[in-house]
Parts: structure tokens; sequence; C-alpha cells
């Protein structure tokens, strides 16, 4: 991209004397975040242009991904940094006396995701711009995202999330586009003006839809591609007969109620709301999204519809966006007059579903009076949808009565997204090798016996660009050293690194660089929560969202185990080791929230007893977020990776891991499978029950933890000091924690997750790590072997995947 220093200067210099009444002196931080980002943006504004109208001008198939979350986290130096000014920008606000990581800083993350699935869709956002394919986001702008967590006392609070209290200079609001979408109501029959019987609802809520467009920024490459987030609003505004009659509260009821609708974002991952709510955001960025598709192409084509699927493929991010199939269903037949056949021709050869979970509680299912409350006409689409796929039911499985009834899209009074999505899309698929055959063999074996030909595995992946060139520019400067540029956009260069395994120099380099980030991380640690970290102590991490299935219980068991033995016995000396935890739970997650408050105690009581000290520690990251998470990964030595083998779905956080050199620690699960099938099981460490075997023993209901209890004192010991007072004078805090694990509560079996049956092996993987790091060298050569293999879980080749096997793309090459 062309830049000119003193254009760039002049322009900061006028938008801050615009937009603040302020010159460069008097600014302050956050006007210059601000001033700096518009200024980039308006660099990058003529290559969004010229992409848009080449794709508008020779009509090419595009793809747009429908996701409830974005988790894109900050803008500011990963779009400098893909578009090639990064570093003449720095120049610029050196010569100008400004600190680029003082205003890097002031942007607050971009948090409209939870977890995993949402931070998935804005790595595949970065490589379709990237790998110049035309493929955009479809979501939701949640005026609050993802909650900010502090710990009070060691246990989760949570506050809003008000990040667009200043304004956003990397969004475009767009009212031109803005669209209603309709709920409730009652369904007519009538007339349209040339006599044709149409259905209508009449008195349904009107809400409006205003799109805010958000650039994104290919790297090396003139692609600009878009996000587009649609934020509710009422279209009449507020009452004023009402406010007139100084009945101030129900004059806005009416804008409230609409502008609930993308107030803020569910903080559950993995467990539905059944909240009336939460189908109201679904179907508000459906149905907003696809009318602008229909509308943009009935300007282009008119109202024949024949050649839609060839020009629009929708990939649906779990069935959260799966309400998008009867709408689309619903616009074509009630507004464009075309009859159900054509319809569901177009229907089912646009949609393609991808499955992010196998836990049952995931699967999304609303009650039939929610549903057809709130979508009267759709609702109706549904049952039809739902009276043809039982007639194909019946041919297909003529007297498996019972297949007829569980696998129908309406059945015990509920809706069925998922059932939806399989039947009507034409390719269903997982996120890792382990997940797709675990849903083709046993969640969706029955679905998989009727649609084989649909199923198919994408396993995921992460941009190199935020997760190594900007999260870690010294080790990516390591890298370019070596093997030269070109890794950024094919990762699988990286194979070249092999070639510096036994070179003393690049080994001790190596070493160098990872210290570095961990002396970074302490730093911003001491700063941000006063804890201080050693750099020479193993850093044990692991960050993601707090689950059961996860099993941060087993960690911070295992580090209590430590614990004990250091104190116990004087002649046990291994290496001195920070265990680093990051997890944010859902706020109505009882039990996770627990788990939390016994790792901050834990971490309390450890960090003050001066007889281990040195030895261990035990941090908890508070607010774990993007731009945290890019601190952390280029600073890990342990990458945990411990979910109940068969649970995890693919996991992402254990490739970021990876691509910075830390070592996993992981059970065969997800894409862990796949990561030591790249790194070599020797250069990580693998440890617990396989699927199969946790499997078996769930058939045979033969798993009994208290055997393990029996077995095992010392791990008898520290599910004891759950209860008795070590940690917790009152003995009740971790009651259910201790009750789950032995006994079983609220008719659940006892421990669900196996951690028992998991500990031993588990803590003899830690015993190998702590052993394995003693020789710091054959650590790193480790490390730069994890490196080296790390190629596979770029995003840019899920990305391919998906394009040759379902999206069928062709890169446009913008001028
Ligand atoms: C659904 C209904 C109502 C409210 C919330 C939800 C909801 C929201 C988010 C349900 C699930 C999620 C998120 C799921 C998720 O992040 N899954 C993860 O997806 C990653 C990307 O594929 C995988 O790597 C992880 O294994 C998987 O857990």
């Amino acid at each position: 991209m062309e830049f000119n220093k003193e254009e760039f200067k002049a322009n900061l210099s006028a938008r801050l004397r615009r937009q603040y009444g302020k010159d460069i002196s008097q600014a302050n931080k956050h006007d210059l975040f601000d001033a700096v980002s518009a200024s980039a943006l308006e660099l990058i504004m003529p290559n969004w242009m010229a992409t848009r109208n080449e794709y508008d001008k020779k009509p090419t198939k595009q793809l747009y991904y429908l996701s409830a979350e974005f988790l894109m986290g900050r803008a500011l130096s990963n779009n400098l940094i893909n578009c090639g000014i990064k570093e003449s920008v720095n120049e610029v606000l050196k010569e100008m006396n400004i600190d680029f990581n003082m205003i890097e800083d002031e942007e607050p993350d971009a948090g409209l995701g939870n977890g995993g699935l949402g931070r998935l869709a804005a790595c595949f956002l970065d490589s379709l711009a990237t790998l110049d394919y035309p493929g955009h986001g479809y979501g939701i702008r949640y005026e609050y995202g993802m909650f900010e967590q502090r710990i009070e006392d060691g246990y989760q609070v949570e506050y809003p999330d008000n990040w667009l209290q200043h304004r956003d200079p990397w969004e475009i609001k767009r009212s031109d586009l803005a669209v209603t979408v309709k709920f409730g109501g009652n369904i007519a029959y009538g007339k349209t003006p040339d006599g044709q019987p149409r259905f209508f609802i009449e008195n349904a809520e009107e809400v409006t839809a205003t799109p805010y467009d958000m650039p994104i920024i290919g790297y090396d490459t003139k692609t600009v591609n878009t996000l587009r987030l649609w934020q509710a609003s009422s279209p009449n505004g507020f009452d004023l007969q009402l406010f007139n009659n100084m009945d101030y509260n129900r004059a806005v009821e009416r804008q409230n109620s609409a502008e609930n609708i993308s107030r803020v974002l569910y903080p559950n991952d993995n467990g539905p709301s059944g909240k009336a709510l939460r189908l109201k955001q679904q179907y508000f960025f459906s149905s907003a999204s696809l009318q602008d598709l229909v509308r943009h192409y009935v300007g282009d084509h008119g109202t024949d519809f024949s050649k839609f699927a060839e020009l629009h493929v929708i990939q649906l991010n779990d069935t959260h966006p799966v309400v998008a199939i009867p709408e689309l269903m619903r616009i074509l037949i009630d507004e464009y007059n075309v009859s159900w056949d054509e319809a569901w021709d177009v229907v089912t050869h646009t949609f393609a579903y991808t499955n992010h979970t196998i836990l049952a509680e995931a699967l999304e299912k609303w009650p039939i009076e929610i549903f057809q409350g709130l979508l009267p006409r759709v609702y109706q689409i549904v049952e039809e949808i739902n009276r043809r796929l039982v007639i194909e039911l019946r041919q297909k499985f003529p007297n498996d009565y019972y297949k007829h009834e569980h696998m129908a899209i309406i059945h015990n009074n509920m809706v069925y997204m998922a059932w939806m999505a399989i039947h009507a899309c034409f390719s269903v698929n997982g996120v890792a090798e382990l997940h797709t055959e675990l849903l083709k063999t046993a969640e969706l074996k029955d679905w998989y016996t009727l649609y084989p030909e649909k199923f198919n595995n994408k396993t995921n992946g992460i941009t190199q660009r935020r997760w190594l060139l900007n999260a870690n520019p010294k080790l990516a400067a390591f890298i370019t050293e070596r093997i030269g540029h070109g890794w950024e956009k094919e990762l699988s260069k990286l194979k070249d690194l092999e070639k510096y395994i036994d070179d003393d120099a690049s080994i001790n380099e190596l070493i160098k660089i990872k210290t570095e980030n961990k002396q970074a991380l302490a730093d911003y640690l001491k700063h941000a929560q006063n804890e201080f970290l050693d750099p020479e102590s193993i850093f044990d991490v692991q960050v993601k969202r707090l689950h059961e299935y996860k099993r941060q219980l087993l960690n911070i068991l295992h580090v209590m185990y430590i614990y004990n033995r250091l104190v116990e016995d004087p002649d046990y000396n291994p290496p001195a080791r920070t265990f680093i935890f990051g997890a944010k739970a859902a706020s109505g997650y009882r039990r996770a929230k627990s788990i939390i408050k016994l790792i901050n105690t834990v971490a309390e009581r450890i960090n003050n007893d001066r007889r281990v000290r040195g030895k261990i520690r035990v941090v908890f990251v508070e607010n774990y977020r993007v731009s945290v998470a890019e601190k952390i990964f280029p600073a890990a030595d342990v990458s945990e990776q411990i979910s109940t083998a068969g649970l995890e779905a693919s996991g992402t956080s254990n490739m970021k891991f990876m691509l910075n050199g830390a070592l996993t620690l992981g059970t065969m699960d997800g894409a862990n499978i796949e990561i030591f099938e790249e790194a070599g099981k020797e250069n990580g460490f693998v440890f617990g029950l396989l699927t199969e075997e946790i499997k078996k023993m769930e058939a045979e209901h033969s798993y009994n933890p208290q055997e393990y209890l029996d077995c095992n004192p010392a791990l008898a010991k520290v599910v004891e000091q759950l209860v008795d007072g070590t940690y917790d004078p009152t003995h009740q805090l971790f009651k259910e924690l201790h009750d789950s694990l032995v006994y079983g509560v609220e008719g659940q079996r006892p421990d669900v997750y196996y951690v028992l049956a998991d500990f031993d092996s588990y803590c003899k993987a830690k015993e190998k790590i702590a052993a394995a790091y003693g020789d710091k060298k054959q650590w790193a050569k480790m490390a730069l072997k994890n490196i080296a293999n790390a190629g596979k879980f770029s995003s840019d080749r899920t990305i391919e995947d998906y394009v040759r096997d379902i999206w069928h793309l062709k890169k446009v090459e913008v001028k």
C-alpha cells in the first residue's frame, strides 16, 4: 500500500482538529488511537471500494458466513500489519513523540463472542481476505460483548463490556441499507395487487436492522472484504403521545424492546439459554442478512432465482443461524411468489452447516410455543419442511418408528435446530477428524445413515497473521531470518525450520525469545494485577472458557497435590513452575464458578506460603480475552489441553500455543490428536483415557471413581482437602465439587468427566515435563519441532479445504 508520511501526519492533525478540537500536543491517548485508526481506514478505503466493485462487476459466487459471534479482538495493529504500513505508521508516530504501544492499548477488544466458535469466525475472515476469496461475515453488533470479568474475593464478578462507549473508528454505519424484521403478529391470507394468493403478517412488531460494516483487510493483497453487523432499533422511535402525558417509561418501551435485541451477547458457550430473546437475536440477524442478499440479487437478476445458489453459499456457524433456512423459504415464497419446490431447491443448494459440539445439552431446541409465538409464519414453514421430512423418513426407514419420531424436526413439543440444518443443508461438517468421526458414528449416526454424502471434516485452523506475526514479533523475526518471508501466507513453509534443530545458535536464540516473552507477560501481570512471575520458571498455561469437560479441576487438583508433596517431602525438588489459568465462566454456571473460586483460593494459599516460595506459584489471569491471549501464547512453555477424550470438538488455543513454541500436554481429543500427529508424540505429552475406553465404560456403567481414590492416597487426600477445612474453614464452598466427583449430585453419575480416572496419568505426564524442562536445549528443540510442524493449523489451509469441498469459490484479484 502507498504510504506518504506527510500526508498521514496532515490527515491525523485534521482529524484531531475536526473530531476533538485539539492539536497533537493536546490530544490524549484515546484521541490519538481514534485519529490514527480513522486515518488508516481512510488509506484502506479505496481498496475496500475497489473490492466491492470487483465483486459487483462480474457476478462471482460469494460466501456469507452467518455467525452469532465474531470475536475480533483489537483491529489497529492487525490492520496496519495486514496492509503493510505498521512500520511506517510507527515511524511517523515516533517522529511525533508518540508511543504506538500506548495508543494501541486504548482500543477495547471487539469481544463479540464467547470463545472458540467466535474466534474461529474471525480467523476465517482474515484468511478469506488474505487468499483473495469473496467471503464476508454477517452477525450482530452487540452493544455489550462478552462481559468483563473481575475477581473479587476469589469469585468471578461480571461487569458490562461497554466497548462502544467511545465511537468505534473501524465501523461504517450504512443507514441506507437498513431493513425491517418482523416478530409476532398473526398470519393473514390475501391477494397481491396482481391477484396472486399470498400470506401476510398483520400486527407484527417491526424492528429496524441497520448494518455497520467493518473492513476485513487481507494480508499483502488489495482485497478488503466486509463484516456486516446488524443493530436493532425501533422504526417508530419513542411514543410522543405517552411522553406528553408524562408516561415516560411507557413512552420508550417499544424503543427499548427493539433495541434489546442487539443489546448483549449471551455469555453461555456450549449450553443454550432457552430464552426467547436469544431466538429473537438469531432470527433478527438471519432475516436481515438474507433480505440484504436477496435485495442485491433481485437488483441484478430480477425475480428468477434459478441462479441464486450459483452465486451464494451460506455457511451456518453452528445452529445459531439455522432459522435462516425457513426464513429464506418464506422470503422466496411469500415475497417473490416462488413455488415451494423451487424455493426448496434454492435453499438446499445454498446452505451448509458446521457443528461445533457434541455435548448433548448444547444441541439447540426451541419450545414450539416460543417459536410459533415469535415467528408464526416461519413456524408454519418449519412444519411443512418437517411434514415432508417425515414422509422421506417413512420411505427410507420403513417400520423404524423410533427414527420417524426422533429425527423429526418437531417432536416433544420442540423444534430441533440441528435436525433442520442437517436435513436442509448440502454439507454438514465437524471441526476435527475425531469430532467428525464421532458425529458420524455416534451423535448423528442416524443422520449419517440417511445422508452419508453430506458429512465431511474440516479441521479448524488459526490465522498466523494475528497469532504469530502480530502477537509474537520476535519469533516472527527469528523465523523470517532463517527461512525468509512466505510463511505469512503459506504456513507449511515453517517446515524449513527443521534444518535448525541442531543449530546451537538458533536454539539459544529461541530460548532467549521465549524468556523475553515470559518477561513481557510478567511485566503485564505485574502492572495489571500486581502478580509476580518468575520468567525462569516453567509457564504451564490453561486458558479457555471454564467448563467441566475442559477439566480445569484436574489441573488445580494436581497443583494441590504438588503443593502437598513439596511441603511433605524436602527431597522433592522439581524445577520452579508457574501455573497460569485464564477462564470466564457462563454467568449462570454455578459449578464452573466454584472452580474459579477454588483456583483463586489455592493460589492465595500457595502464593503466601514461604515453604514453597520460588517453587510453585498459581496465577489466575483476570478477564481473559483476545488481547490478553496475544500476550500469553508467546510466553507459554506448556499448553494444557486436558479435556475428557471425545468431548472437545477441536480446540483452537492448542494450535496457537503450538505455533508459539509451547509443548502440548494433552488428551487424545479434538485437534490435539492431529497436533501430536504433526509434531510427533515424542515432542509433546500425551496422557489419559482414550475415547473408546471412556465409551466402553459408559456403555458398561463400569466406571467407579471410588476405586481410584482407594488405590491412590495422594489423590484421596486432595479430594478430601476440598472439604476438610484446608482451603475453606466453612467446609461448604467446595462441597458440591467434592460431591460431584465422589458421589454424583443432582441425579448425575459421580465424576462425569473422568477427572479421578485420569489423575494418575496426568501426574505422570507432569513429572515427565518437569524432568524434560531440566534440559533447556532439548526442550527448545522440541518447541522448534512443534513450530516447524504447525503448518497444517493455519486457517488458510482450513479455508482452502472449505473452498475445495463446500464453497467452490474462485479467487478474485482486486486491481
Ligand atoms: C447457544 C444458544 C443460546 C445461547 C448460547 C449458545 C451458544 C453460544 C456459543 C452455544 C455454543 C457456543 C460456542 C461454542 C463453541 O465455542 N464451541 C467450540 O468451537 C470451537 C471452534 O470450532 C472448537 O474448537 C471447540 O472445541 C468448541 O468447544
